[in-house]
C-alpha cells in the first residue's frame, strides 16, 4: 500500500517546492497540505499519515504547538515529524527536537537530502508498525485457545481478578458460572479424538453465543469453560446456566461426526455479594465446589 505525508507550511511557494521534489518519487501515493498547525492538525486526526513535514515559523499555530497537540493524542504520537527550520538556529532545532520531532530538514532546503530524510523516517515508521502489529498479535495468541478460539485461563485469571475486584468496591454483584462436560473421556473413547475435539468446539460457540457482549467465556482447562458475568446475581446466573445445559442437550452432532452423540453439561455457580471481599480463587473454588456436588447428584444438572 502507499504512504501518505502531510505537508504542513504557511507558504505555498514552500509546499509546491516540498511536493515537487516527492512526486519525483514513488514513496507517496497520497499527499496532504496545510497552512498552519491548526489545519495540519486537523487532518492528521482525520487521516492516518506515515510523515508529517511541518514548518516551525507560522502565522496561526506554529510548529511547536503542533508538537505539542500531536504529543497529546496517542494515536498520533508515533507518526514522525519532520520540520523545517531556518538555517543557523541551532537552538530551534534542539527545540523541536526536544519537543517530538524526529528531524529537521533546512530551508533552503536540498531536494536530494529532503528526500534521503523523508526515506528513513517512512523506513522506522514502517519497522515501528510492524512491530506494533507483532505484539498485538502476540498478545492475541497468548490470551487465546488455540482448539475453540475461546479466552485462555490466563485470559480468564486476569479479567476475572480485574472484575472480582470492580464488584467488591462498587458492591455489584459478579456471577462465576464453571461448566463441565459429563463424561467426557467416552466421547473420546467411542468417537476419537478428534470427534472429541469437533465437540469441544461446538459446546464453546454454543457458550459464546449465549452471552453477553460484557461476559466473558473461557476455556478453563480440558473440557471445563468458565463464565464471568458482571451485574448478574446468583439466580439469574443459575438461570443462564440452566438455559446453558437445556440448549447443550438438544445439540446435534451430526456435522461434527458423532450423529447419536447426547451430551449434558454439568454447572456450578459462585457469586460474588454486595459487602463481601473475595479473591478471584475463591471463586473459583466456591464454583468448583458446586460442580462438584452437580456430578455427584448425577450430572446434567446446575447446582448453586
Ligand atoms: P465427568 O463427567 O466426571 O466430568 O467425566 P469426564 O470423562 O468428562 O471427566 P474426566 O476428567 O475423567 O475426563 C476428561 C477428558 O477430557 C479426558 C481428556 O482426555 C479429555 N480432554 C481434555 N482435553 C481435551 C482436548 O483438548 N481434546 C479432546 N478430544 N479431549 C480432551
Ligand atoms: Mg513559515
Ligand atoms: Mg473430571
Ligand atoms: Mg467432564
Ligand atoms: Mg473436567
Amino acid at each position: 500500500m502507499g504512504h501518505s505525508i502531510l505537508i504542513i507550511d504557511d507558504s505555498a511557494l514552500v509546499r509546491q517546492q516540498i511536493l515537487t521534489t516527492l512526486r519525483k518519487t514513488t514513496l507517496f501515493e497520497t499527499y496532504h497540505e496545510a497552512a498552519d498547525g491548526m489545519e495540519g492538525f486537523k487532518a492528521a486526526l482525520n487521516q492516518a499519515f506515515d510523515v508529517i513535514v511541518c514548518d516551525l515559523e507560522m502565522p496561526g499555530m506554529d510548529g511547536f504547538k503542533f508538537l505539542a497537540m500531536r504529543n497529546a493524542r496517542g494515536e498520533l504520537k508515533d507518526v514522525p515529524v519532520i520540520m523545517l527550520t531556518g538555517r543557523e538556529d541551532l537552538e530551534t532545532k534542539i527545540r523541536g527536537l526536544d519537543q517530538g520531532a524526529s528531524d529537521y530538514v533546512t530551508k533552503p532546503f536540498d531536494p536530494a537530502e529532503l528526500m534521503a530524510r523523508v526515506r528513513v523516517q517512512l523506513k522506522i515508521k514502517t519497522l515501528q508498525d510492524a512491530l506494533k502489529k507483532s505484539n498485538q498479535l502476540l498478545l492475541q495468541l497468548s490470551n487465546t485457545d488455540p482448539l475453540t478460539s475461546l479466552h485462555n485461563r490466563r485470559y480468564l485469571m486476569d479479567t476475572l481478578d480485574r472484575e472480582v475486584e470492580r464488584s467488591c468496591r462498587t458492591d455489584i454483584h459478579l456471577s462465576l458460572v464453571m461448566v463441565d462436560i459429563d463424561h467426557f473421556k467416552r466421547v473420546n473413547d467411542t468417537y476419537g479424538h478428534q470427534v472429541g475435539d469437533a465437540v469441544l468446539v461446538a459446546v464453546a460457540a454454543l457458550l459464546q453465543g449465549q452471552l453477553r457482549p460484557y461476559d466473558t467465556a473461557a476455556r478453563f482447562g480440558g473440557e471445563e469453560f468458565v463464565l464471568v458475568l458482571p451485574s448478574t446475581e446468583l439466580a439469574a446466573a443459575g438461570a443462564v446456566a440452566e438455559r446453558l445445559r437445556k440448549l447443550t442437550a438438544n445439540l446435534s452432532f451430526a456435522r461434527e461426526g458423532a450423529p447419536d452423540l447426547v451430551l449434558t453439561i454439568s454447572a456450578g455457580v459462585a457469586v460474588v455479594s454486595p459487602g463481601s471481599s473475595v479473591h478471584a480463587d475463591d471463586l473459583i473454588r466456591q464454583a468448583d465446589t458446586a460442580l462438584y456436588r452437580a456430578k455427584q447428584d448425577g450430572r446434567n444438572r446446575v447446582v448453586l
